[in-house]
């Protein structure tokens, strides 16, 4: 960063950075334009007219904190701490401005308490149920080894490019680069072979995979024998999925199951990677699972650039992040909202929410079911308060809209979802107007609702260096000093990691779990398994099409630089993938107005017809504000928002459609 009179006049990635290699990507290669754009908002606002009108008034901080700490206290008073909401996400990476202050704030206030599950929760239980933990276990340089890479349900020249390199590296090295995916992306369009299964199928793939797999004896028998358990009762379960029927499920040819199965299982290294888009299904944590199986069963997790790669954001929860949120400051148990459903949240529950604080995320635009979301949000008896940096759809329904800092104005510690750096991020600028950190605005609110525990003065420094404090392996050497001087360290992982390259699995057995006591215990099915898409039985007929809402758009970050001018114009408009032998019958032709809905919603779009999708699938992106989308309506306006099967997460990609030709 180079800092001329105060004002930050460039930013550039660090050449000697060992992974990302001074390479920053398409949403942040202009971060200063977000910085500086007049757009930020500066100063303290209230609301003067009705909801979502966007009319404001400015505030002074004390009149804004004092009004929000009055508020609070009448309705904590009247209602008890559970009326009142907090709602935050990622949208700050880091750990002080996301998940400290904050979460110490509403546990001592007894606030409901809110499930984070929108994003890798359910793939992570999928995965843990099998192999005891949530994370990928072969780290992502490590993929340079492979030679069959299968990037499963990830789009990674998208949403991780990154680790493209170490991609092309392992080709260059003579590795087959496969991906899955019912949508032919970026990343497909650069594997050397695309396998286009129908949404949220994959269970019934793996499935088929390991029929052939075992059917053949092409599996590690001795690997399976020593570090599994349940392998008898698996092979009794792929009885029931051989190719033939595989094919059925997925929409696939029988011979390209065989195919695949053959080739990752006689492969040697054999590497698999799957994020967490694929996880956005009904059944997505027992996909999850299930996939999980196979580089066990082949005994892919021994070698070397084999095994299951995912995301590397689970190995720091090394951090000691219970100091950080001070969960014991919840006196009593309190109810939990999961976020993903927001809009019953604050429409259907009783008693009902009477204040939403929403920091770090825009539920407007990413939360499913936007209609409802929005709804809740217009709610004239519902107190909103937003801590942002801009004026999103969410902050335009808020009480009181807060500015917030960005990444070059405050103190965080940050961690990583692609690799395993953790970088100390220092401020660079003063902050921009009178902007402050989330972390601040906590603190200030604490003090006004007189909450007396010394934590709530620890300033941002000590809040990282009490996240470091944990004592953990991994976190060996790391201190706050070193990162003052070096910008970031590695974790403490050995290089060539293969944790469970002599079994060692942290699930209730020690091994593999083929078979899941624990989750025949819940009552759910202890095999791999599959079940089809629940809205396919219920509305299949009325809306024949199926609708994946990915993060295509290569220039957002979920919704965030979806404001600003650079990437909209690189990202034209939004656009509906949809197959000519969909667009045919219907009439639409490449480029005409479409209109797509279902019962929760409706968006008009222009019509991109051609291969994208497979027959039968379409696709919106995801990221779009409502507010600057055509018609006022972005893609959320159709998704689902019930639970997947375990995990908490959302089931946004087993939403139905159908599409008509507009005017
Ligand atoms: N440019 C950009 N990068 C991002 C983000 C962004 O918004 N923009 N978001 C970040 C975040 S929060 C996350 S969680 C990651 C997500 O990273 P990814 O998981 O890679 O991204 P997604 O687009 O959610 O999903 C990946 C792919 O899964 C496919 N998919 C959906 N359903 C199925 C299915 O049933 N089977 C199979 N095989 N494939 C399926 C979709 O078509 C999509 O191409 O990306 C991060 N990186
Ligand atoms: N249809 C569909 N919906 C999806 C997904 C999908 O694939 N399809 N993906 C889901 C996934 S995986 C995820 S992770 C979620 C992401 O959803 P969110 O976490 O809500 O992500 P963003 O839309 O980027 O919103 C983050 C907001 O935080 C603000 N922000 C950034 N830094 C700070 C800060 O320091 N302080 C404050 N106060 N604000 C800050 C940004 O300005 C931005 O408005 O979306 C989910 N929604
Ligand atoms: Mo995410």
């Amino acid at each position: 960063m180079t800092v001329e009179g105060g004002q930050a006049t460039e930013l550039r990635g660090i050449r000697d950075h060992p992974f990302t290699r001074g390479g920053l990507c398409a949403k942040v290669n202009h971060f200063l334009e977000r910085v500086y754009s007049p757009e930020r908002l500066l100063h303290p606002l209230r609301r003067t007219g009705p909801k979502g009108s966007s009319e404001f008034a400015r505030a002074s901080w004390d009149e804004a904190l004092d009004a929000i700490a009055e508020r609070l206290r009448a309705i904590v008073t009247e209602s008890g701490g559970e009326a009142v909401l907090p709602y935050s996400y990622l949208g700050t990476q880091g750990v002080v401005q996301g998940m400290s202050m904050d979460r110490r704030f509403f546990a001592r206030l007894g606030a409901t308490q809110l499930r984070r599950d929108i994003c890798g929760s359910t793939p992570a239980a999928g995965i843990t149920a099998t192999l005891g933990r949530r994370e990928g276990l072969l780290l992502p340089e490590e993929l340079v080894h492979s030679r069959f890479l299968v990037l499963w349900g990830t789009n990674t020249i998208v949403t991780n490019l990154h680790l493209w390199p170490f991609v092309r590296e392992a080709k260059e090295r003579g590795a087959t680069v496969v991906v899955v995916d019912p949508l032919k992306t970026r990343t497909a369009q650069s594997a050397d072979w695309h396998v286009r299964p129908l949404p949220g199928t994959d269970g019934a793939l793996a499935l088929g995979m390991m029929h052939v797999i075992v059917a053949e004896g092409l599996h590690d028998a001795d690997y399976v024998e020593r570090h599994t358990v349940g392998f008898e009762q698996l092979r009794e379960r792929l009885e029931e999925y051989p190719p033939e029927r595989c094919a059925e499920l997925t929409g696939l040819e029988a011979q390209e199951i065989v195919d695949l199965a053959r080739a990752y299982a006689t492969t040697r290294p054999a590497a698999i990677r799957t994020l967490i888009g694929m996880g956005h299904h009904g059944n997505g944590a027992m996909t999850a699972r299930t996939i999980a199986c196979l580089p066990v069963l082949v005994g892919a997790v021994k070698e070397r650039g084999g095994g299951l790669a995912g995301t590397t954001g689970y190995l720091f929860g090394v951090l000691d992040l219970d100091r950080l949120a001070r969960p014991e400051l919840l006196r009593e148990s309190t109810r939990e909202v999961n976020m993903v459903q927001l809009g019953r949240a604050l429409t259907e529950l009783e008693p009902p929410i009477r204040a939403l604080v929403v920091y770090n995320s825009n539920p407007a635009a990413i939360a499913p079911n936007q209609e409802l979301v929005l709804q809740g949000l217009r709610r004239e008896d519902l107190f909103t308060v937003v801590l942002e940096q801009f004026l999103t759809d969410t902050a335009r329904h808020a009480d009181y809209v807060l500015p917030a800092t960005t990444q070059v104005e405050h103190l965080d510690l940050v961690p990583s979802w692609g690799h395993t750096y953790l970088t100390l991020n220092r401020p660079a600028i003063e902050p921009r107007g009178e902007a402050l950190p989330n972390s601040e605005v906590f603190r200030r609110l604490a003090r006004r609702l007189g909450f007396e525990e010394p934590c709530f003065r620890d300033s941002d420094e000590d809040l990282a260096r009490q996240a470091l404090a944990s004592g953990h392996p991994f976190l060996a050497g790391i201190t706050y000093q070193r990162l003052c001087e070096e910008g970031w360290a590695k974790l403490a992982i050995p290089d060539d990691w293969r944790p469970h390259a002599k079994g060692a699995f942290a699930t209730p057995s020690g091994k593999c779990e083929l078979y899941s006591e624990a989750l025949a215990a819940r009552g759910l099915d202890p095999l791999p398994g599959y079940t089809p898409p629940a809205e396919l039985q219920e509305l299949g007929d009325r809306y024949p099409l199926r609708l994946l809402t990915t993060k295509s758009a290569l220039h957002f970050l979920n919704s965030s630089y979806a404001n600003l001018p650079r990437h909209l114009r690189a990202e034209k408009e939004p656009l509906l993938d949809l197959h000519p032998d969909d667009a045919a019958p219907r009439g639409i032709g490449d480029g005409d107005q479409a209109r797509v809905f279902n019962d929760r919603g409706s968006l008009t779009l222009r019509a991109r017809v051609g291969d994208r999708v497979r027959p039968g699938v379409v696709a919106v992106p995801s990221g779009w504000w409502a507010s600057l989308s055509p018609g006022g309506r972005s893609a959320n306006a159709l998704t689902r928002d019930d639970l997947a099967d375990w995990g908490g997460g959302g089931d946004f990609h087993d939403t139905l459609v159908e599409v008509a030709r507009a005017g």
